[in-house]
C-alpha cells in the first residue's frame, strides 16, 4: 500500500480532524490548512483548522474565519495532520494536539522531515505543501473547486517567492489544474505581495529617506526607531522588507537594515547578493540565518550598532 492509500484509510477512518501547521505561519502554511479543511469537509468530514496567530495580510483567504486560536482542553479529535512543519517541535502549540489525536498524518515537502505521523506525505521535489495537497485531494477523489483552489495558490505563490525559486515544469501543471478550478490569480498577488497600509508606506519612505551607501555603491544601510514607529502607529512586522530595497539597488552586495527594538537594543537585518556570507556576522553576535540572509540582536545605541556592524562588512568586503 502506498502511503496515499493509508492517509486515505485514516481520512476515511476519521470524523473529527484537526489540522494544525508550523509557528509563525506563511503562506504555504495558512493556504494548506484551509486548502485542504475545505477538500476534506467535501468528505462531510467535522474539520477544526488551529493556528493560535496569523497575520492579517491572509485574511482574504476562504474560510479564514473559520481558523480557531484556541481549543479548550476537553476537545477530542480522532485524526490530527500536520501541514509543512518538517518536526513536531516546530508544531508550537499544535504539538500538544498532535500528541493527543488518535491518529496522525504529515504532509510536508521539507527534505529533512521526521516522518512523525502515522503516515508520512513527504514530497521535497514539490515547491509546496500546497502542491503535495492537490495530490493527495486527487488521491481522496476530492474535486478541486475555486475556494480550494484560492487557497493553495496562495501558498504556492508564497512558497516560491512568487514563482522564481524551487520550481519545476510540474509546478505549472498543478497551478494549470487551478486555473481550470476558477483561481482567479490576480486578486491573491495583490493581497498578498502588493497590498500595504498607510502606516507600514510611511515607515518604508523614512527608511528610504534615511538610506545611506558607503564603499563605491557595495553597501547601503538605513535604520528606523520606535519613535518612528509610534509616530506611523506602526504594528508588528510593519519594517518587514525595508531591508529588500536596500538590496535591489544596481551594484549593492550587502544591505542593512538596523532597528530599535527598544532602548539600547538594535536588531540587525543583514541581505546580501552575490558573495558576502551575512551568516558569519550573525553568528558572531548569537544570531542566525542563511549566506545570503541573516539576523541578530546587538547592545548598544544605533550609532554604535552602525559602527561595529558596518565595520564587520567593510571587513568581509575586502
Ligand atoms: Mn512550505
Amino acid at each position: 500500500m502506498s502511503v496515499l492509500d493509508d492517509i486515505k484509510e485514516l481520512v476515511e477512518a476519521a470524523q473529527k480532524i484537526l489540522i494544525v501547521t508550523h509557528e509563525n505561519p506563511d503562506g504555504d502554511a495558512i493556504g494548506s490548512s484551509l486548502g485542504f479543511m475545505h477538500g476534506l469537509k467535501k468528505l462531510e468530514k467535522d474539520v477544526t483548522v488551529f493556528i493560535p496567530y496569523i497575520n492579517r495580510m491572509y485574511d482574504f483567504l476562504p474560510g479564514r474565519e473559520e481558523i480557531r486560536h484556541e481549543l479548550s482542553d476537553d476537545e477530542k479529535f480522532d485524526l490530527c495532520i500536520a501541514l509543512d512543519s518538517s518536526d513536531i517541535e516546530r508544531l508550537g502549540e499544535g504539538k500538544k494536539w498532535f500528541d493527543k489525536a488518535e491518529k496522525t498524518i504529515v504532509i510536508d515537502h521539507h527534505i529533512t522531515n521526521q516522518n512523525y505521523g502515522d503516515a508520512n506525505y513527504v514530497n521535497a521535489v514539490a515547491c509546496s505543501t500546497c502542491q503535495n495537497i492537490i495530490v493527495v485531494l486527487a488521491s481522496l477523489e476530492v474535486a478541486i473547486n475555486k475556494v480550494m483552489g484560492t487557497c493553495i495558490y496562495a501558498g504556492m505563490l508564497t512558497d516560491t517567492g512568487g514563482f522564481r525559486y524551487n520550481v519545476q515544469s510540474e509546478t505549472f501543471e498543478f497551478v494549470s489544474m487551478l486555473l481550470e478550478a476558477g483561481v482567479e490569480i490576480a486578486p491573491i498577488y495583490r493581497n498578498l505581495f502588493d497590498l500595504t497600509t498607510e502606516a507600514r508606506t510611511r515607515l518604508l519612505g523614512r527608511a528610504l529617506e534615511r538610506l545611506e551607501v558607503l564603499e563605491d555603491g557595495k553597501i547601503t544601510y538605513t535604520y528606523v526607531t520606535k519613535a518612528d514607529e509610534a509616530e506611523f502607529n506602526c504594528e508588528d512586522g510593519d519594517y518587514e522588507n525595508i531591508v529588500n530595497y536596500g538590496r535591489n539597488i544596481e551594484g549593492v552586495e550587502v544591505s542593512i537594515f538596523f532597528r530599535e527594538i527598544e532602548e539600547g537594543k538594535i536588531k540587525v537585518s543583514l541581505r546580501a547578493n552575490d558573495y558576502v556570507d551575512v551568516s558569519l556576522i550573525a553568528s558572531k553576535y548569537a544570531g542566525g540565518g542563511h549566506l545570503r540572509a541573516a539576523g541578530f540582536s546587538i547592545s548598544g545605541s544605533m550609532e554604535q550598532a552602525k559602527n561595529i556592524v558596518i565595520d564587520e562588512i567593510k571587513k568581509q568586503l575586502q
